[in-house]
């Protein structure tokens, strides 16, 4: 058996997506972009965070240089945080991103959504989860607890719900 189902890799995987205040504008187009590769949306939510959430979320930069003000950005608008499922849908999100510098998206990776919506390093239109333990948390941070069961669990509860 699996030991920890956030562990596994390969097949049909969730992903917790966020399009940032940059380029919330352009939701219809990047939700486009993300179907057109194989990536469904489960589940949308549009909001505004406040700074505490937004130190919450990327608390793993919490001791950067740029942290101040990677909070103010996330903050100067809407977002809209996106469950996206396909195949792989982890890494399969993270490739469509392109690289985090949205300059180097655009001399390396031009079709990626960093490189056509982005502007610098920060001000980079998207997020994703690295990992699928990432992707859990990050679901549970928009989404709540319940996200955090795994999708087969999920499908066995939902038939026996239907019975
Ligand atoms: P990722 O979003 O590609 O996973 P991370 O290194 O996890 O990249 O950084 C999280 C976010 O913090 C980035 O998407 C970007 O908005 C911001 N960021 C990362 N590095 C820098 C930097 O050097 N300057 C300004 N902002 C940065």
């Amino acid at each position: 058996g699996e030991r920890a189902p956030c562990a596994r890799s390969g097949g049909r995987q969730r992903t917790l997506a966020m399009i940032k205040p940059d380029a919330a504008a352009s939701e219809e187009e990047i939700v486009a972009l993300a179907h057109r590769h194989g990536l469904r949306v489960v589940a949308r939510r549009r909001l505004n965070l406040s700074p505490a959430e937004v130190r919450l979320f990327y608390r793993e930069h919490r001791a950067r240089p740029f942290f101040p003000s990677l909070v103010s950005f996330m903050t100067s608008g809407p977002v809209v945080a996106l469950v996206l499922e396909g195949e792989d849908a982890v890494p399969a999100w993270r490739e469509l991103m392109g690289p985090t510098n949205s300059q180097t998206a655009r001399a390396v990776a031009r079709a990626s959504i960093r490189a056509q919506y982005g502007t610098d390093g920060q001000r980079n239109a998207v997020h994703g989860s690295d990992s699928p333990c990432s992707a859990q948390r990050e679901v549970s941070f928009f989404f709540g607890a319940r996200s955090l069961v795994p999708i087969q669990l999920r499908l066995i509860f939902d038939r026996m719900v239907a019975m």
